[in-house]
Formats: structure tokens, C-alpha cells, sequence
């Protein structure tokens, strides 16, 4: 089961934070976010939240910045599914590779991610084609997003699996706590915003998906345990 954003795909720097800059600057928005404070903000997981918890820091009373947050992320999810049709989000180097060896090994392929389905679906489908995850779980179908385990319990239910029976895949320290939630054992593939985050409970750490494939130990590639 594999998360999307800074797992499967690096779309948060160069993706998701321009995207929201120009929803800002197209709403007449004062606010940019910089490469740093992008990853600060990423502690709060979802593109509406994120945008809601900022413009309440910058003084904007909290029910306005909800309408406004919700105005900002319709308008950027636009934007990142232009993006996603014009090719510029890639898979992770490996990422492709390594989905194909493990449906080679017979295994079932799941996504549970907090992005909005209007951008992952067609991401998903330009870059792994239409048919290679069985069941896709967005943050559009979830009350609620990671750290909370809602996205993992669902793509389980649809999976028809125990927890026992399956494996998360995730990029960051909250989706390490979701998959931990749900009662996952989680591989956490490292990028440049996640690197230093606490990891504590991972059944392994990479710095990449060519790392993970080079270690004759890596969990999924040797079977379940
Ligand atoms: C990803 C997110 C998402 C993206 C932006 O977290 O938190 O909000 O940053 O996408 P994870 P949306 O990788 O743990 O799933 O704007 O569509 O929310
Ligand atoms: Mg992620």
C-alpha cells in the first residue's frame, strides 16, 4: 500500500508548492511559500488544511480562512492537474521498477494517500498506468488524514485484508504514524523534506527505491515475514 506525495512521486517542492503560490498570486494573495517554510508546513498534511492553519497564523479570522483555504485549494488543484496532464510530476527514480517486480511476485498493489483524487487519479494513471493498483484511497474519501489511520483502514477494507496481511509504503513521519495506526508494518523511502524526521517503528528505512532494491534484506522483495 503505497503513499503518493514524496513516496511514489517527489511533487511536493517543485508540484504542490508552486501550484499553491500561483493560487495565491491569481487570488490576489500576498503570501509565497519558500522550499523551507513549504517543508515546515508540511506538518500539516492536506493542501486545504495546510492552507486554512496558515492563513489563520497570518491573522485571517478562522471561519473566513476556511472559505478562503477552500477557495485557494480548488483553485490549486486545478493547477496541479494541469501540471499532472503536461508530464512534469515523475515517478521516484525505482519507483516504477520495483512495482513491477512485486506484481511480479503476485502481489496486490493498494494506494492511501491525503491528495485529492481530481489530481492522483490521473497522476496514477499517466505514470503507472490504469489498471496497476487495485484499490486507490484519496483524502477525498476520508474524514480524516494522516497521522490518522483513516486512509490505511479503508484501502484494507477494500483490499479485503488483515493488516497483518499487508504492508505500507510511505515517504514521511505521518504517514509512518498512519500505517503504525492501522497496524502496518511501513518501508519509508526518504526525500529531502522527510530525511531527518523521526522514524521510530519502520520495519526499514531507504534513502530511495534503488537503495531498497540494492539491500538483499528488503522486507517486501523477500516475501512477507
Ligand atoms: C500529502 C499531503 C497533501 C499534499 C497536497 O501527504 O499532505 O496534502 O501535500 O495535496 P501524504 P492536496 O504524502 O502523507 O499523503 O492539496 O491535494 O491535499
Ligand atoms: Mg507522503
Amino acid at each position: 500500500m503505497f503513499d503518493v506525495d514524496g513516496t511514489l512521486v517527489d511533487s511536493e517542492r517543485d508540484g504542490h508548492r508552486p501550484m499553491f503560490n500561483a493560487a495565491f498570486a491569481a487570488n490576489g494573495l500576498p503570501y509565497r511559500w519558500d522550499v523551507e517554510e513549504y517543508g515546515r508546513l508540511l506538518a500539516i498534511t492536506g493542501g486545504r488544511r495546510r492552507l486554512a492553519a496558515y492563513l489563520e497564523s497570518r491573522g485571517h479570522d478562522p471561519s473566513e480562512a476556511a472559505d478562503l483555504a477552500a477557495r485557494l485549494h480548488r483553485d490549486k488543484t486545478e493547477r496541479m492537474r494541469s501540471l499532472v496532464s503536461g508530464g512534469e510530476i515523475a515517478a521516484r527514480p525505482g519507483a516504477r521498477e520495483l512495482l513491477g517486480e512485486l506484481v511480479a511476485q503476485g502481489m496486490r498493489l493498494a494506494v492511501a494517500t491525503t491528495g485529492t483524487r481530481d489530481w492522483v487519479e490521473p497522476l496514477l494513471r499517466r505514470l503507472f498506468g490504469q489498471d496497476l493498483f487495485e484499490v486507490v484511497v484519496t483524502g477525498s474519501e476520508v474524514r480524516t488524514l494522516k497521522p490518522d489511520p483513516a486512509a490505511y483502514v479503508e484501502a484494507l477494507n477494500r483490499l479485503g485484508l488483515p493488516a497483518s496481511r499487508a504492508m505500507a509504503v510511505e515517504d514521511s513521519g505521518n504517514g509512518l504514524r498512519a500505517a503504525v495506526a492501522a497496524g502496518l508494518r511501513c518501508v519509508v523511502v526518504t526525500n529531502d523534506y522527510t530525511r531527518h524526521e523521526d522514524f521510530t517503528g519502520a520495519a526499514a528505512v531507504y534513502r530511495g527505491f534503488a537503495a531498497w532494491r540494492a539491500d538483499p534484506a528488503a522486507p517486501l522483495l523477500a516475501g512477507s515475514r
